[in-house]
């Protein structure tokens, strides 16, 4: 089989042997553990070279799988990274063009690290390698690629939202964008809504595009399969471990402190998209309504920063604590705190063990990709006792978790009356619900959203070569009966 090639912005802490948190490191990692191959991206250091430099790539090998990455300059980081990709395209892509700025230098430092990351890998290549790039910080990478004259397929996966095209027009090079994703063989999205929106741009933009029923799609003379892939999680390994640490000491502690309390909780990335103040304001909204609920229930809110050099993502901070605080003040007791808000990162299988405690997850993100933590909440549960999960419509997993009870995190009262339900659910329906749920997550685990993400890359790979091949003996014919006339 052919060698595998992931690119993605970063790489790091999996290189130091320690998976990163989400699906994509633990995802993408089994598959290049089976074929061998090459991790390339960003290894996190800020050089001193010039923009648009890097020195060649530190390799290190672990098994057979080998990490390449390059360090960036202090102007490319700010460019690329926080400027185009973190405030241009992730706010207008999670629908927050209130929040997005445009500026053309950080766009030009856009595509200059996207080409100078493609020359890099360049060099690592092997004809028979396919190469899989992941998320909105390399839209243009395929396109860099092919014009250094690399013919491999390439396959791109968009781990957050694609926008309607209105809001996609937003961002002033949008044309070029999608231009740009049109070199990769197949673009995967997370949702049919997403790939749709993908679709509409194409069809009803000046580029005439068009899509079969197969999934394919021709645009500015190119052929490429567009298709939703819906990332998964692996649920029985995470109930295993939730069940395992289900002793350990945070743990413990967390039960302890409840004092047979109700427990709410959320888990995020500290982001404006995830609705944390909504959220909070929803809370807030439930214990004026019901004052019974006085001294019986708790939000625990886990949120570690992320982005803490970008402006936006320190206002979300200031904003968070100061509600946080307002609510706390309103309602707390001298043995009893509504909201815990807690600005750190849990080791991987305590966390989910601290899910299994949470009568209720709480997961509203004003837009979300998929959002695994909704997924992880599920599989944490005890089958005995199930927690009910309270989730937005703007993620992708409503679309796949429908026992969920599924909410408009805009609607502050809507919420409020499902958080009511949640902690009053009956056991045999919270039972019910999960079971749907747990079905559904085993039949689109992680390895389906890879395994089917994959066989459609190599798929491309195979008439690719095909073709060549049918092109090359074409003209050999050709030749061969133009020597002979
Ligand atoms: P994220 O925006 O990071 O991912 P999400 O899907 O929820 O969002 O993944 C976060 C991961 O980090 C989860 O596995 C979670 O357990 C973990 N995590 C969160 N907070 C943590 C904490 N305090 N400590 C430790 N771990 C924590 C992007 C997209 C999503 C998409 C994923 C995967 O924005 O929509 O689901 O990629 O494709």
């Amino acid at each position: 089989m052919s060698r595998l090639i992931v690119v993605s912005n970063r790489v790091a802490s999996t290189q130091k042997g320690n998976p990163a948190a989400g699906g994509l490191a633990i995802g993408v990692l089994d598959a290049l553990k089976e074929t061998g191959g090459v991790w390339f991206g960003w290894s996190g250091e800020i050089t001193g070279e010039a923009a648009g430099q890097t020195q060649a790539p530190v390799i290190e090998r672990q098994g057979n799988v080998t990490y390449a990455t390059v360090g960036l300059s202090r102007r490319d980081y700010d460019q690329y990274y926080r400027g185009f990709s973190n405030a241009t395209l992730w706010p207008t892509f999670h629908y927050r063009n209130d929040l997005s700025r445009y500026d053309r230098q950080e766009y030009a430092g856009y595509r200059r690290v996207n080409a100078m990351l493609a020359r890099q890998l360049q060099a690592l290549l092997e004809p028979d390698d396919i190469i899989w790039v992941h998320d909105y910080h390399l839209l243009p990478f395929a396109q860099c690629l092919r014009e250094l004259g690399v013919k491999n397929p390439v396959g791109f996966f968009l781990h957050i939202p694609f926008p309607a095209p209105e809001v996609l027009r937003s961002v002033p090079p949008h044309e070029e964008l999608v231009k740009a994703m049109c070199s990769y063989d197949v673009v995967g999205f997370q949702t049919e809504a997403d790939r749709q929106a993908f679709v509409d741009y194409v069809e009803r933009g000046h580029c005439h595009g068009s899509v079969d029923d197969a999934g394919v799609l021709h645009a500015w003379s190119r052929f490429l399969k567009v298709a939703a892939y819906p990332i998964g999680i692996y649920p029985d390994a995470i109930a295993q471990v939730a069940e395992q640490y289900t002793d350990r000491k945070p743990v413990r502690s967390l039960r302890d402190g409840m004092h047979g309390r109700k427990l709410i909780m959320s888990v995020d990335r500290l982001d404006y998209s995830k609705g944390l103040v909504e959220r909070f304001q929803a809370f807030e909204r439930l214990l004026l309504n019901a004052p019974d609920w006085h001294g019986r229930v708790s939000l625990v809110q886990v949120a570690p920063p992320t982005r803490s050099d970008v402006q936006t993502y320190q206002r979300i901070r200031q904003t968070l604590e100061g509600e946080a605080g307002r609510i706390n003040g309103r309602f707390a007791q001298l043995n009893w705190t509504p909201i815990q808000y807690l600005n750190r990162k849990y080791e991987r299988n305590l966390l989910m063990a601290l899910f299994r405690q949470a009568h209720v997850g709480y997961v509203t993100p004003l837009r979300d990709g998929m959002n695994l933590v909704a997924k992880e909440y599920v599989a944490a549960q005890n089958p005995q006792d199930p927690g009910v999960l309270v989730l937005s419509q703007f993620a992708g997993a409503a679309g796949q978790l429908p026992g969920a009870l599924v909410v408009n995190p805009f609607d502050l009262a809507q919420m409020a009356e499902a958080l009511e339900r949640a902690l009053s659910m009956p056991l045999a329906e919270r039972q019910a619900r999960y079971t749907d749920m747990m079905a559904l997550l085993r039949e689109n685990n992680l390895s389906v959203w890879r395994d089917t993400f994959l066989a459609d890359l190599r798929h491309v790979a195979t008439a690719s070569s095909a073709t060549e091949k049918a092109v090359r003996r074409v003209d050999a014919q050709m030749l061969r009966s133009s020597l002979e006339r």
